[in-house]
């Protein structure tokens, strides 16, 4: 009579054992790499750079705010920059303090520079990086091309290599068209390992669009649109965030979105790493 309840127990904690094992260890989690640790900093807070999809420009490497690090011609020497006074306050430069991080999966390495006032700056394969002052928003570009000596910095790019025209090593499965106001209508969006692509990226502000989003990875991917360099903070649609998923592989499901004001928006998936890793897609609003 005792030992059915002891059974019954023992059986009870094998199978919460059994459930609690299944959790910490799916195939597709772990083949993606090490789970990110409850409790620590989320991933997307700790690395030092990330990964954008610019409509016109590529994949670029940007601040972790989403704006956007350039690098400059004149500096000839690895590690070393050539840019102070007048120039720095064009062009200032990106500061870190250590532990500098890469997000997986980007090659090369970050570094750091002791600059003549004291501060660090961070290199990217010997590439001293720099903001320029007149980008405003998370997702501007405007010191692409200035002077023909300043550019953005692909992922993988290697320090002296000709900049322009820009080479992203990292390629998109699918080029974004940099194309101009859409109409009303449907929005197809596609979602892999690490990129975000999407039929049309420009928008015109108060209409309706309906975004349709497609993982065409091997891996589960979330939609989510929210305001450029957001970290998961989706817009309001109707009264619903403007998110879809996690979508497994070969899923769809679709979002309206109005944009309330002109401005850089984007699409990003926040499923772990996945953000900082390349998933943010700048998109543009227009009156
Ligand atoms: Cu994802």
């Amino acid at each position: 009579m005792r030992r059915v309840p002891l059974l019954v127990s023992l059986v009870a904690v094998a199978l919460l054992s059994l459930v609690v094992v299944g959790r910490s260890g799916p195939v597709t989690l772990a083949q993606e790499g090490t789970p990110t640790t409850a409790g620590s900093p989320t991933a997307e807070e700790t690395q030092t750079v990330f990964v954008r999809q610019d409509p016109a420009l590529g994949t670029i490497l940007t601040d972790p705010n989403g704006m956007t690090l350039y690098l400059f011609t004149k500096d000839t020497m690895p590690g070393e920059s050539t840019c102070y006074e007048q120039c720095a306050q064009a062009w200032p430069p990106y500061t870190a303090t250590e532990p500098l991080v890469l997000p997986r999966g980007v090659p090369g390495e970050l570094t750091t520079i002791s600059r003549t006032d004291g501060t660090t700056q961070v290199a990217y394969n010997g590439i001293p990086l720099y903001y320029w002052a007149r980008d405003q928003q998370p997702g501007d570009t405007t010191g692409q091309g200035v002077g023909g000596v300043w550019f953005v910095v692909a992922p993988g790019a290697a320090f002296g290599v000709a900049a322009s025209p820009v080479a992203f090593p990292v390629a998109s499965p699918v080029a974004s068209p940099a194309a101009s106001p859409v109409a009303e209508g449907t929005v197809e969006v596609q979602l892999s390992e690490f990129t975000v692509t999407a039929s049309a990226t420009t928008f015109t502000v108060g209409q309706a669009y309906t975004f349709t989003a497609t993982n065409v990875g091997g891996f589960p991917h979330e939609m989510v649109i929210e305001q450029a360099g957001a970290m998961n903070e989706p817009l309001d649609a109707e009264g619903q965030a403007a998110e879809v998923g996690p979508l497994d592989p070969g899923g769809s499901a679709s979002v309206s979105v109005t944009f309330p004001e002109p401005g850089n928006y984007q699409i990003t998936c926040h499923v772990r790493d996945h953000y900082p890793r390349g998933m943010a897609l700048t998109i543009r609003v227009v009156e």
